[in-house]
């Protein structure tokens, strides 16, 4: 942050700020709010957003004047732009990818500095300067702290007060999401005391539906339903819906909180059937990580709580998907909690006093999944450099099979009698159970073998030969066996389940 701010010290630049595609209340805000910042500093300043922000924004000071350029419309004025500043802002996105392909392009050829304000997880380390802040609720609060950094806030306009509040207000969810802290609170008293009016900024937001929104709306929530026992809220509108109700663009914004308001739900999804495929949007409450969800499944991502996603194909078939995948996600927070139970305090807990101790658990909590967003790739990129497509349990574990047997299915409490061996990743066996020599276990009950072991064997038969691929919690964990499997380690069985 002070870098950037010495960096604007040194000479008026000559600025260009971006925001990423369908630039929504905090990108628009937050682009506006610092190009108007900016302009006071005497900086030269153009914002350019990818594509045009919809209807309900229109009335935030700035859009539709000359300080404003959309690439879609305005390509080769964007272009020139571009090519003549010394600095762009990427702002309320992660990575250029973001913006669209064609501005994609102009951005990757411009050689000035770049500078990335954003509050989005995994921030693009490419940039010349980066501001990223996960914990922010907006960017538009991000803005705020630079400019309150700067000692500058007594100077912003009511006009940059009213877009950053906007931002703020958009992306909290109206100070809802836990993202929301006291700093939010004060950012916002600040900037009413600058000028924003919040009843304006409210009325202006949120009472503006057009008729085809409310029918779109309704029919969407008379047609909500819930899996997973009234965890997860589903809505959904396919092409034919759109059409019949006369869908116009950002009349679903929003819509996915609707799940969120039934008692009982922790995550929402929202479907939208477009001509190329299926856009999807993702909420949730409290610990439920809908970011990893729709990384792993629906080629999307956000933040924790809030994240979009896609599927190529119909919207029968993305849900088709989703149903399948639903109980994942209440799974991925045990799988966050448990290893947690048996880490060793770690020992940079006194060398970082400032954290508390819920922030504390929230980075060993990142930490932890970070590790087994790594293992899952890893053991993903295994099964592929074999050439398999294994099965994926929601637990983690992945099962291969080369040959279904004609046997009863295995169940709990059953005897049964395994021939193989137990592998690294490397193919380096662990422990070899030859014919002569087979390995016998009570399935469910034994402490022989791994949770993952026992789960898989669960559904399989009699007589199916497999290879069942463990992730390391699933098989011996952080402390291995204690023999011949160390630590942290997954581990590859290679099985044929006898008669
Ligand atoms: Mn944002």
């Amino acid at each position: 942050m002070l870098e950037l701010l010495h960096y604007l010290s040194e000479k008026p630049r000559r600025v260009v700020i971006t925001t990423h595609w369908n630039p929504d209340g905090d990108a628009v805000g937050s682009s506006l709010g610092w190009a108007h910042f900016l302009r006071s500093k005497g900086h030269v300043v153009r914002v350019v957003w990818p594509n045009a922000p919809s209807k309900n924004l229109e009335w935030i000071p700035g859009v539709g004047s000359s300080l404003c350029l959309t690439a879609e419309s305005q390509t080769i004025e964007v272009q020139e732009v571009i090519s003549q500043a010394d600095t762009v802002f990427a702002l309320d996105y992660n990575t250029f990818s973001r913006v669209g392909e064609s501005l994609q392009t102009v951005l990757e050829r411009f050689d000035g500095t770049t500078v990335l304000i954003d509050h989005h997880q995994q921030p693009d380390p490419h940039f010349s300067i980066v501001c990223s802040d996960t914990k922010k609720g907006s960017t538009s609060e991000m803005i705020y702290d630079l400019i309150a950094a700067e000692g500058a806030v007594h100077s912003l306009s009511s006009d940059a007060a009213t877009c950053l509040l906007t931002g703020i207000i958009t992306d909290s969810g109206q100070f809802r999401f836990p993202s929301t802290q006291p700093a939010t609170f004060r950012a916002a008293a600040a900037l009413v005391e600058r000028g924003a009016e919040p009843e304006f900024i409210h009325q202006s937001l949120f009472d503006s539906s057009s008729v085809s929104k409310m029918h779109l709306w309704g029919r969407a929530m008379a047609n909500m339903s819930f899996q997973e026992g009234g965890k997860v809220a589903v809505l959904a509108l396919s092409s034919q819906d759109n059409q019949e109700c006369g869908y116009n663009k950002g009349d679903t914004e929003g819509l996915v909180n609707q799940g969120l308001a039934v008692q009982g739900v922790q995550v929402s999804a929202f479907f939208r059937e477009e001509e190329q495929g299926v856009k999807i949007s993702f909420r949730s409450k409290g610990k439920v990580n809908v970011n990893d969800f729709s990384r792993e499944h629906f080629q999307g991502g956000g933040h924790a709580n809030a994240a979009g996603g896609f599927f190529q194909g119909s919207l029968a078939q993305a849900l088709q998907k989703f149903a399948k995948h639903a109980s994942e996600l209440f799974f991925l927070i045990l799988l966050t909690i448990l290893p947690l139970a048996c880490s060793p305090a770690p020992s940079d807990a006194r060398e970082i006093p400032q954290k508390t101790a819920e922030e504390q658990q929230e980075a060993w909590i990142q930490q932890h999944r970070d590790q087994l967003t790594s293992e899952r790739k890893i053991l993903n990129q295994f099964a592929a450099d074999k050439g398999w497509k294994p099965e994926k349990s929601g637990m983690g574990w992945m099962r291969q099979l080369f040959e279904m047997g004609n046997g009863a299915p295995i169940q709990n409490n059953e005897r049964v009698v395994l021939v193989g061996r137990a592998t690294d990743l490397k193919g380096r066996v662990f422990y070899s159970f030859p014919a002569h020599k087979p390995w016998e276990l009570t399935v469910g009950k034994d402490n022989a073998g791994e949770v993952g072991l026992h789960q898989a064997l669960l559904v399989s038969k009699r007589g199916d030969s497999l290879v069942l691929i463990l992730p390391a919690h699933l098989a011996h964990g952080v402390a291995g066996d204690l023999n011949k499997i160390p630590p942290m380690s997954p581990v590859v069985y290679y099985l044929r389940i006898r008669y």
